[in-house]
């Protein structure tokens, strides 16, 4: 046994490197591309969609596999999929009350559905629903008008198509034939993507997902990242693989943790690079929509996700599973309206920041923006705050919640900051200190 497991993982290995390697080698992005990746870091909050098929039947995203639906079967729901509430300037409207500054959606799922009028395949919304429309063209028009940003997440795991074949390690209950071209299949997803990446106006990036089912496999990623970056140099690439960022990718994201934690376990492999980070996490517990799902995170605990994550210098990306009608349900749209406010007083400690001078603690985090240092206090029960020196001299330290004078002390050893109860906000205390440039 033993032996057995060291050869597989000697090949598993091998094969590993191979996958690497045919990565985009020798990738520069273009200016265009780092403009973009600036931008992106500025947002730093983006609504993530899950949206497709399997919303019918209200059990999340992985039903088909998760019930060992056959395709046969599974492709009965697109007949159920008629979005008549869908109104994209609905949806672009509440992205923007939230204080979101991009969309992620779901071009295709792991069901393989196109959620795009697609040439190259009749398994799309235009071809199989009674909507018979492009709802990702109509978002992305909007997007356009409304000035949001929109990336696609795009599904390399294909539970549908015949020719994702040899199967990984989901899927395997579809009753496909046991046969199948590889090759073809990339063919066939390089094919999609250039399709979104000519049809629907400028597109944010590219969000990979699904590269885990089948770590061993070429993906030809080179080829792949290549082909995007070729069609829109300033589209962002990204792949949920969940390690160190390969060679033509852009930005590096986090699956429900902060960067470099691993509480889900999807994050075993995670080594964070030095490229834009971004984390993603639901508003319940499911991606897709879950009728039955009523385990929603508080608004507080939304926004102290999202403090933590541009204290950890990472994107907060939230989903949301909007429902097969077309509209996204009352109690996530109340939640994200609650964002926006928190956001319209404390969105300068947030908008355009990095991670702060000193690293996330378990009582907070800090930001950075120019000459301000914002300290985020989520979680410290006494009055007096003591932080390490902060690069410079503190000049000035205000709260962000009303403008009201912070006072403080510093020497040698750092800064303490005096929070009195008055001062205190339930979500986040945000203290302002502006820095002086460092004395010669
Ligand atoms: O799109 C949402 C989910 O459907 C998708 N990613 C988010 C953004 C997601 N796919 N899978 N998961 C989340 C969890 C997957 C877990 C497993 Fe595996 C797949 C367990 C076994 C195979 C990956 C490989 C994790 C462990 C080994």
């Amino acid at each position: 046994m033993a032996r057995g497991r060291t050869a597989l993982g000697a090949a598993l290995a091998l094969a590993l490197g191979a996958a690497t390697l045919s990565a985009q080698a020798g990738y520069q992005p273009t200016p265009a591309n780092l403009a973009a990746r600036k931008w992106f870091q500025e947002a730093r909050f983006g609504l993530f969609v899950h949206w497709g098929v399997y919303s019918v039947l209200g059990d999340g995203e992985w039903v088909m596999n998760n019930r060992k639906i056959r395709v046969a079967e599974y492709e009965k729901l697109p007949a159920f999929f008629n979005p008549t509430e869908f109104d994209p300037a609905q949806w672009v409207a509440l992205v923007k009350a939230a204080g979101m500054r991009y969309i992620t959606i779901t071009s295709k799922h792991h069901d393989g559905f196109a959620m795009f009028d697609s040439k190259v395949s009749d398994w799309d919304v235009v071809d199989r629903t009674p909507y018979k429309k492009d709802v990702l063209k109509m978002l992305a028009d909007e997007c356009h008008r409304q000035g949001i940003k929109l990336f696609f997440y795009h599904s390399q795991l294909d539970w549908h198509h015949p020719d994702y074949y040899p199967r990984g390690r989901t899927g395997r209950d579809a009753g496909r034939p046991e046969s199948g071209e590889w090759n073809r299949y990339l063919d066939y997803m390089d094919a999609q993507l250039k399709e979104l990446l000519t049809g629907y106006g400028e597109i944010g990036g590219i969000w990979f997902d699904g590269w885990w089912d089948k770590p061993e496999a070429d993906w030809r990623l080179g080829q792949t990242y290549a082909l995007i970056h070729g069609l829109q140099p300033a589209a962002l690439v990204g792949s949920n693989h969940h390690r160190r960022p390969n060679p033509g990718e852009d930005f590096q994201m986090f699956e429900k943790d902060l960067p470099g934690k691993n509480t889900a376990g999807f994050n075993d492999q995670s080594e964070i690079g030095d490229l834009p980070l971004e984390t993603c996490e639901t508003m319940n517990n499911a991606w897709g929509f879950n009728l039955n799902d009523r385990s929603y995170k508080s608004t507080a605990d939304l926004v102290r996700y999202l403090v933590r994550a541009a204290g950890n210098d990472a994107n907060f990306l939230l989903n949301v599973g909007p429902m097969p009608n077309g509209k996204i349900q009352p109690e996530f749209e109340a939640h994200l309206r609650e964002m926006g406010q928190w956001l319209s007083r404390y969105g300068e400690s947030i908008y355009g920041t990095r991670g702060g001078p000193v690293p996330p603690r378990p009582w907070g985090v800090t930001t950075r923006k120019g000459d301000t240092v914002y300290v985020h206090v989520l979680d410290w029960p006494d009055e007096t705050l003591a932080l390490p020196r902060l690069g410079g001299k503190v000049a000035t330290a205000r709260f962000v919640k009303d403008g009201g004078r912070a006072a403080f002390a510093e020497d040698a050893g750092g800064v303490r900051v005096t929070i009195p109860a008055a001062a205190r906000d339930e979500i986040d205390t945000v203290v302002a200190l502006t820095i002086a440039p460092a004395a010669r």
